[in-house]
């Protein structure tokens, strides 16, 4: 059996539990091969943290894909996150190029901002390349923040009500041309969860779990690793993010117990188990 591969595009924060030291755990525990392509080096996220090192890695990703290519490594995703630099978002849209196959699925998350702020390092020409990136994807895991950015809506006048999120869906998968995942869509103040639309089968459907009253941070690269794992695994998109909320919910249900400081991101790793299991044959 093959063991499903994913080229994981995101920065590597060294402390704060993100991007990808977020998703190498989590692919790997899902049986998945993670190989990063490491966009930035900080020394921490940049939410919550004065002070942090920012070390762009544009140039090395270009030589690093290109000798990917020269490799004639295949991926069966491509999965990007957070990005460090405007000209890095051609590089991301160059690297799917080369390396989309027929079974290849490109996964964006287009990390830009959260609780209706744009995040600190993106400038509105990086927002706008992130809007251009996404259009290349088959699946975009927005929060409500970044659907509002790629929509050009501002966050304050976003519907609330799951009627109007659907049209904020419909209207983010291009006329049905790829699948989106709406997280933070909640339709009671005690359920939390998404909303997904599936673009190969025209649905849309929500997902709702049990909301830990309190603000965690990393959420969304938690959520957007663990969908990526189960789509390359071959769950439905729908299935994906309901294991993703899943997990989620396990992750701050520990977190609040324990206490962990905001910024330092969820409690995933005891909970790595519940993603693990006999895989393959
Ligand atoms: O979780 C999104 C994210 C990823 N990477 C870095 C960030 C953030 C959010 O602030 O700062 C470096």
């Amino acid at each position: 059996m093959l063991i499903p591969r994913v080229a994981a595009v995101h920065d590597l924060s060294g402390f704060g539990r993100c991007s990808l030291t977020v998703a190498i755990p989590i692919l790997s525990a899902m049986g998945v091969q993670c190989c990063p392509l490491p966009t930035a080096f900080l020394s921490t996220h940049t939410g919550d943290f004065e002070g942090y090192t920012f070390l762009d890695l544009t140039d090395e990703m270009e030589k690093a894909a290109a000798h990917w290519k020269s490799l004639g490594l295949k991926f069966q995703a491509v999965y990007s996150g957070f990005l460090g630099s405007e000209h890095q978002i051609e590089v991301v849209e160059r690297f799917i190029r080369d390396f989309r196959g027929n079974d290849t699925i490109i996964v964006v998350d287009p990390v830009m901002g959260d609780g209706g702020l744009v995040y600190k390092t993106y400038t509105p020409a990086m927002c706008e390349g992130m809007k251009r990136l996404s259009e290349k994807a088959d699946v975009i895991t927005p929060n409500l923040t970044e659907a509002a950015l790629l929509l050009d809506i501002p966050y304050h006048r976003l519907p609330h009500d799951e009627q109007g999120l659907r049209e904020i869906v419909e209207k983010l998968s291009l006329g049905g041309r790829r699948s989106v995942v709406l997280t933070g869509f909640s339709s009671a103040p005690h359920l939390t969860g998404a909303l997904c639309f599936d673009a190969l089968t025209g649905e849309t459907s929500t997902i709702q779990v049990e909301r830990v009253d309190r603000e965690f941070y990393g959420t969304g690269d938690v959520f957007s690793s663990v969908l990526t794992g189960a789509l390359v695994k071959g769950c439905s998109l729908h299935d994906s993010a309901a294991q993703a909320a899943d997990f989620i919910l396990a992750c701050a249900k520990l977190t609040a117990k324990n206490n962990l400081p905001l910024r330092e991101g969820v409690d995933f790793e005891p909970l790595l188990g519940l993603l693990t299991g006999v895989h393959y044959e």
